[in-house]
């Protein structure tokens, strides 16, 4: 293989060198305004510098709508050349050094090549997911019809081993967790016994789950609908929570941004979750109707900032199994997908750190006394904070790079692997 285009970190450097001065004035007139309210900035920092987030190995092909896919240049044509992009997202921004794979989409010859493929990157390996939404060529059993819950018991068979298999890829791999995502429903009234498949859904995961190791975690990700119009099996938190509980402690609860009725308060679900220890991850994404699959934050930043704010206030009260696995979830029809992924990452710490701003004394005196007006006004105190010098230095300090997207775009990056990677004229990346 010739050796393929990479932004050096000398480049990086140079790019820098050209905003530091800049950031440093920002960064000390931001910390001299968070100290007169007691904050230290560089705790801040630390704690931006330590966030991190999952990079969904399909996140960076191009997507496409039920109508059609506009292929983007230079889009990966496999697991490799995926790894290879999520590499130049980790070298930029920094908070992205693990990838969520997709089997069978992502599914590796040789697993342990893959792993020190990623390795030398800096990366390494988030969730697995697995897929039975679609039939895969030579698959000797449709999922037209459901999969994990499906009338027949051969087709239900094929479905866990599929998951199981998943189990293993991951362990050869190095990850720790299986998302399980499937799209079984009905499109009419009496087309699908919700009873009865809720009950076989339980008896196939009750399968996967006992072929987890032992530090591994499965978690189940619910969706309103789509693909199936009518019904969906698991189609919300409260059967996702019921699920999990039934399944045993390894078993938690996945929240897909996208996959809620539109207005559902989806706070409030991420603390009902912390409160009964079964908030296992998220997958963000942003969205206007449905499973719009947009960039985190590009819609409703404040509701990502709420859920954030939820989730920096489990972290400060002691709570039995609070570690959530945070995983991008997008898909990106439009727009480069390492632009967008490298954006969405930022839009994630940028909540992260406006929620850690929260005077959360004040705020609980505030709901203590019902004073409704001073507890919001609280809350968008934090949320109208601009903290992007913060998210910035800790880039910097980490080597990456103060603006991530500017150094992307200079670097000529795409152009160089639309050279190096000539289409495919069926090319099978991105996703619904
Ligand atoms: C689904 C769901 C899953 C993702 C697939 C591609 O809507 O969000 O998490 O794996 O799309
Ligand atoms: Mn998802
Ligand atoms: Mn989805």
């Amino acid at each position: 293989m010739a050796k393929s285009f990479e932004i050096e970190d000398g480049f990086v450097e140079d790019q820098n060198r050209k905003l530091k001065s800049f950031l440093k004035e920002d960064y000390a007139a931001l910390g001299a305004k968070l100290a007169r309210r007691k904050v230290s900035i560089d705790d801040l920092t630390l704690k931006a510098a330590a966030f991190q987030v999952a990079v969904p190995s399909w996140g960076v092909g191009t997507g496409g709508t039920r109508f059609a896919r506009f292929a983007g240049p230079g889009e990966p044509r496999n697991v490799f050349e995926k790894l290879e992009d999520c590499g130049t997202i980790f070298k930029l921004a920094r908070s992205t050094p693990a990838v969520s794979l997709h089997i069978p989409w992502d599914k590796p010859q040789d697993p342990a090549e893959l792993r020190g493929f990623a390795r030398v990157r800096g990366l390494h390996f988030d969730a697995m997911n697995s897929n039975t939404f679609q039939d895969q060529p030579g698959q000797a059993l449709s999922y037209k019809f459901g999969s994990l819950t499906h009338p027949d018991e051969a087709v239900r068979r094929q479905a866990v081993e599929h998951n199981v298999e998943c189990i293993e890829i991951g362990m050869t791999l190095g990850s720790q967790a299986l998302t399980v995502w499937i799209a079984d429903g009905g499109n009419y009234p009496g087309q699908v016994h919700p009873r009865r498949a809720l009950e076989r859904y339980l008896e196939s995961m009750r399968a996967i789950y006992k072929a987890l190791p032992e530090d591994w975690r499965v978690f189940l990700e619910h969706k309103l609908y789509e693909p199936a119009f009518y019904s969906t099996v698991i189609n919300d938190w409260g059967t996702s929570y019921y699920c999990a509980r039934e399944l045993g402690p390894k078993a938690y609860c996945l929240v897909d941004l996208g996959h809620h009725a539109p207005n559902v308060n989806i706070e409030m679900i991420v603390a009902r979750l912390v409160q009964f220890g079964k908030l296992g991850g998220f997958h963000f994404n942003d969205s206007k109707y449905g499973d719009d699959d947009l960039d985190a934050g590009s819609i409703k930043p404040f509701q990502l900032f709420l859920i954030f704010d939820a989730l920096v206030d489990a972290a400060s009260s002691p709570m039995a199994d609070f570690n959530p696995a945070y995983m991008l979830d997008q898909s990106h029809n439009i727009t480069d997908p390492i632009e967008s992924l490298m954006m969405s990452a930022g839009e994630l710490a940028r909540a992260y750190v406006q929620a850690l701003l929260v005077d959360r004394e004040a705020l609980s005196e505030a709901q203590q006394k019902c004073d409704a007006l001073m507890a919001l006004a609280i809350l968008k105190d934090a949320f109208t904070s601009d903290v992007s010098p913060i998210l910035a230095m800790a880039r910097e300090r980490a080597g990456g790079a103060i603006d991530p997207i500017a150094v992307y775009r200079a670097s000529g990056y795409r152009t160089r692997k639309a050279e190096e990677r000539p289409a495919k004229s069926h090319s099978s990346a991105g996703i619904v």
